[in-house]
């Protein structure tokens, strides 16, 4: 059988994977995002047979209108839904994009680097017909020092993308050859997916070129504690090459730009003095404020004198769990948030900053104070809005749908890889309180033990100072690997997926089984998903599943539940989903995923209402509390919970 769509070509290949900070691209004296190539490229999929021909071709030799006929595709976007073709909506295989960009001559002097933000799933780039970088997964960045070619320009930019998921891939699915000749035509094949959502594919982050000193500060480490009022802020600056560095400067910089700390070496620890603490905007009282950011800049001079800064934006908080506690500055933090998706019309999961600004208005309307990254890292745009609106986070991998088979070796060392790129990317942000290494995989096999025990240790050793978990299906009594998460993040759909329909056993239900994880692990509990599709517009009354007035009485029996175990090991709930989204085409989906709160184009449903009455009343009480606890009695009339909606 020929090797699947050209895929097995990308793993004979050198997989380059040059370790380096990453920073965000930011500007400052030293350092210029000259160039962000978002637009319109040209494109092309490559349909033949084998999805070789570009390679075979070397269509990254030479401008990709010269090899074929091409179409303007925007980045950043999915190109799934930009057109009104079938067959590049559910294309499988090598897509290919080019385009221009120039380096002005005066910037030929400085460290230019080429950076592509995220790419479904495994690409390749050329520049000038020069392959200069792969990288093996989506969602998570890559770059390339561009400074050993000669990039005077114009520059072309090729980059092709395959979108394939097989058993090893993260998320992992399978392709199928459908071998009957009486029912399909010769090399006729599909892309089986073991996850809930369209597997939108294309350049969809931002692509950016930019520059900084030839020797520049490439990571920098910060871990915050608290010592009374004070901040303690252990840091270290790693600079390139390590050898030109001859002095390192660190100041820490408060809201109005005062500095609080600082320092001269490039590892240490700072005290800021009655610090301002991070913390999220649901637990601020009179006495803190909403996600305050302290800004750590450095600067570095290298052996010839020449300077490189970088500003970091960050916050002092801790975060803790005892058995039934989750702590945030050591104050009890109940997460009432909501799961996402990356997802929306037309752009499938292409960056859009409208979109985020809309996602976080609604999140404060509804009073979310927690989102889950589901079903892998989001844009780091998305990760910015968390970090200063004071939206606590859950940061998932897109491990999601691990099954049996997807638990060996390479399997594991590439989620390790994932692990890693993931955490180098978000480690210094106050908003992440949790790694999820996967959601849903099937943990009741003897393999999933070893297999998270190792994922878990690595996440812990790369990043002591926040919990770890995956987000679990399996029964309490099946699970093996729950025992190396912090919490114990569950979901759950009684009376949809069993017992269909029948709301009245939700509390029975859900009781004994949050009850029976809890007493066989002794840690927190958080139900991250629990939810019904809900087609809006639909109504019934006595309910009916599918309609808005199911949807609600759904979720009011999982709050009686939720009410009850708060006061015992809950610390967390999370309604599957934000939104509606779009999944592949079967039988149990009308169009997409319809258990939003809200429509895909971000219309709130019935339950929409009952969740931001809930979710203000929770915020209100929790304030309340943690006010008290601090002697404080006065709450912010910003947490005044909006009006009742009327349900029934
Ligand atoms: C789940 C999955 C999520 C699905 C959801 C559903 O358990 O984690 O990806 O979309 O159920 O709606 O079936």
């Amino acid at each position: 059988m020929a090797a699947p769509i050209g895929f097995l070509f990308v793993l004979c290949l050198q997989i380059v994977l040059v370790f380096s900070g990453m920073l965000y691209p930011r500007n400052s004296m030293s350092r210029t995002v000259f160039q962000n190539i978002d637009g319109m490229w040209n494109f092309r999929i490559d349909a033949s047979e084998s999805r070789f021909q570009g390679f075979s071709e070397k269509w990254y030799t030479r401008p990709l209108k010269q090899s074929g006929p091409v179409i303007p595709m925007p980045v950043p976007a999915s190109y799934n839904d930009i057109t009104q073709s079938k067959e590049l909506r559910d294309f499988v295989g090598w897509a290919w994009y080019d385009n221009e960009f120039y380096v002005p001559p005066e910037l030929t002097t400085k460290r230019v680097v080429l950076r592509i933000d995220s790419a479904h799933y495994n690409t390749i780039v050329w520049v000038n017909g020069q392959e200069v970088m792969q990288h093996f997964g989506g969602h998570l960045p890559f770059e390339v020092e561009l400074t050993k070619y000669d990039v005077q320009g114009p520059n072309r930019v090729t980059v092709a993308i395959n979108n394939t998921l097989t058993p090893t891939t993260l998320p992992p699915g399978t392709i199928e050859y459908k071998n009957d000749p009486l029912k399909y035509p010769k090399g006729y094949f599909v892309q089986n997916l073991q996850m809930d959502f369209f597997n939108y594919a294309g350049i969809h982050r931002s692509v950016k070129v930019y520059t900084t000193p030839k020797v520049y500060i490439d990571d920098i480490t910060i871990v915050t504690g608290i010592q009374g009022t004070n901040g303690v802020v252990s840091y270290t600056v790693k600079s390139t090459p390590a050898s030109s560095a001859q002095s390192v400067h660190v100041v820490i910089l408060d809201r109005e730009g005062r500095s609080v700390g600082e320092s001269g070496q490039s590892q240490g620890q700072i005290t800021v003095h009655n610090a301002n603490l991070w913390w999220p905007y649901s637990m601020v009282t009179s006495a803190n404020e909403t996600a305050y950011l302290y800004t750590f800049k450095v600067t570095l001079t290298s052996n010839s004198g020449v300077t490189d800064q970088y500003s970091l934006p960050f916050g002092i908080r801790t975060v803790s769990a005892t058995s039934t506690q989750l702590l945030l500055n050591n104050k009890p933090f109940y997460c009432h948030g909501v799961a996402k998706h990356e997802d929306a019309d037309i752009r499938g999961k292409g960056l859009d900053f409208p979109l985020i600004a809309k996602d976080f208005n609604l999140l404060r309307w509804l009073g979310a104070n927690c989102i889950r990254t589901s079903h892998y890292p989001y844009a780091e745009e998305i990760m910015d809005q968390a970090d200063q609106q004071g939206v606590v986070v859950i940061d998932e991998s897109p491990g999601v749908g691990i099954h049996k088979g997807n638990f060996g070796n390479e399997s594991l060392s590439h989620h390790l890889q994932v692990m890693e790129e993931m955490i180098q990317r978000d480690k210094n942000r106050p908003a992440v309180i949790m790694w999820s290494m996967a959601n849903e995989p099937q943990s009741g096999l003897p393999e999933a033990e070893f297999y998270f025990k190792t994922i878990s240790q690595f996440v812990k050793k790369m990043d002591p100072t926040r919990l770890v978990t995956f987000v679990a299906n399996a029964d309490y009594q099946e699970e093996k690997a729950a025992q190396y998460n912090d919490i114990l993040c569950i979901n759950r759909y009684f009376a949809w997926y069993s017992d269909c329909s029948h709301t009245e056993l939700i509390n029975l239900q859900l009781t004994n089984d949050l009850q029976a994880f809890h007493s066989k692990y002794r840690k927190p509990v958080i139900v991250t998903e629990y939810g019904a599709d809900t087609i809006p517009g639909l109504h019934q009354d006595p309910s009916f599943v599918f309609t808005e007035e199911f949807q609600v009485e759904f979720l009011t029996e999982y709050h009686k539940v939720f009410d009850r175990l708060k006061k015992e090991f809950l610390v967390g709930e999370m309604v599957w989903n934000f939104a509606d989204f779009m999944t592949l085409q079967q039988i149990t989906r009308v169009v997409g995923n319809k258990k939003g709160l809200f429509t895909r184009q971000r219309q709130p449903k019935m339950s929409a209402h009952v969740m931001r009455s809930r979710y203000h009343g929770l915020m209100h009480s929790n304030a309340t509390q943690h006010s008290y606890a601090q002697g404080h009695a006065t709450v912010s009339s910003k947490f005044t919970p909006p009006v009742v909606f009327p349900v029934g």
